[in-house]
């Protein structure tokens, strides 16, 4: 009965924070290359939406996929995604920069992502058939109630997260499943919230990596250790949910911002006749470009110094048993190099 109320006070004070509390990715940068995700709360009203890298999905609350979710199709892409008509090109071994908006994104949790090869078009594959293979996944960096979590990490960087395509992964087309985790009510059962974002990449190289993967369907369970967690006591011990990461990647590259240098249209099949692993990149300088001025996202990757105290060049700023200043100076920013140490890095 308390639980029954806690989870509708839960409920009512989320629908009264409305947008604020939650979010999407608004671009992903590759190269310096900006290209526009899916908008779930401008694009459905557009009759026209561009063509992005981004699966559509209906969260037009910014919202989230529920525990009692897991086992339907909407945690594979969020709720009632359906395939993104585009793609972005990235040579394996290359870093994929997702930008999350609003921001500061609010919630403490893990940062997870998956790559599934689609073994032919991303822009039409079935996602209940796609098996996803866990590329990194970071958690619990420091202390507790409620400690440093990736989710600082990135909010540390203006919403920023950076994703390395394995540089041994075979030439595909993938959907790069890239989510957030909440935990701040996860105490309770069906509390914690799931926010996968999905985008189509081709991917070029020269390996031969073809990990295994599991269906979307399969990835998480309500009573997992990590899903049904309480951050709020202390000392915390956290364990990342879902499938472990590919044996022999790092559970996470450098974290830094970036700024994109120009804006590409994603890719659509069929429609280059050079192929498929040439995206067509226009050199518009992004602050002119019709995309970055979209919601005014462009201000969303460029550096500013948050509030609060703050640690100088090349200090430390994070890590596991770290309890000074986690900001930096600007313009440096909050670079964690593995889980045990982040240090004030310019790019
Ligand atoms: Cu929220």
């Amino acid at each position: 009965m308390t639980q029954k109320l806690t989870s509708l006070l839960v409920t009512a004070l989320t629908v009264a924070t409305g947008v604020i509390g939650h979010g999407h990715v608004n671009n992903i940068v590759i190269n310096g290359a900006y290209y526009q995700g899916y908008d779930p709360t401008l694009f459905p009203y557009e009759p026209n939406p561009p063509i992005v890298v981004g699966w559509t999905a209906s969260d037009t609350d910014n919202g989230f996929v529920a525990p009692d979710a897991y086992q339907s199709p909407d945690i594979i892409c969020h709720r009632n995604a359906t395939n993104a008509r585009g793609h972005a090109s990235v040579m394996a071994g290359s870093s994929v920069l997702i930008q999350w908006v609003p921001i500061p994104w609010p919630h403490p949790g893990p940062v997870l992502d998956y790559l599934a090869n689609c073994n032919g078009d991303c822009e039409t594959v079935d996602k209940t058939t796609l098996e996803f293979f866990k590329i990194d996944g970071i958690g619990l960096i420091s202390g507790g109630n409620p400690g440093r979590w990736a989710s600082d990490v990135l909010i540390g960087n203006n919403g920023t997260w950076v994703v390395q395509i394995p540089a041994d992964l075979e030439t595909g087309n993938y959907v790069l499943r890239h989510e957030l985790i909440a935990l701040h009510s996860a105490g309770s059962v069906d509390g914690a919230q799931n926010y996968p974002q999905c985008f189509n990449l081709a991917v070029t190289g020269t390996g031969s990596l073809q990990p295994t993967g599991v269906l979307g369907t399969k990835l998480y369970q309500e009573s997992d250790p990590g899903i049904l967690f309480n951050i709020y006591t202390s000392p915390l011990t956290y364990t990342i949910p879902g499938p472990t990461v590919v044996s022999g990647l790092p559970s996470s590259v450098t974290q830094r911002s970036s700024t994109a240098t120009a804006t590409s249209i994603a890719t659509v099949p069929g429609s280059v006749s050079t192929g498929g692993t040439s995206s067509k990149t226009t050199t518009v300088p992004r602050s002119t470009s019709s995309a970055t001025t979209r919601r005014s996202s462009s201000s969303a990757i460029t550096t500013s110094a948050p509030a609060g105290p703050s640690q100088t060049l090349y200090g430390q700023c994070g890590g596991s048993g770290y309890s000074g200043p986690t900001i930096c100076a600007s313009p440096a920013v909050c670079s964690t190099l593995n889980p045990y140490y982040a240090q004030c890095l310019t790019r």
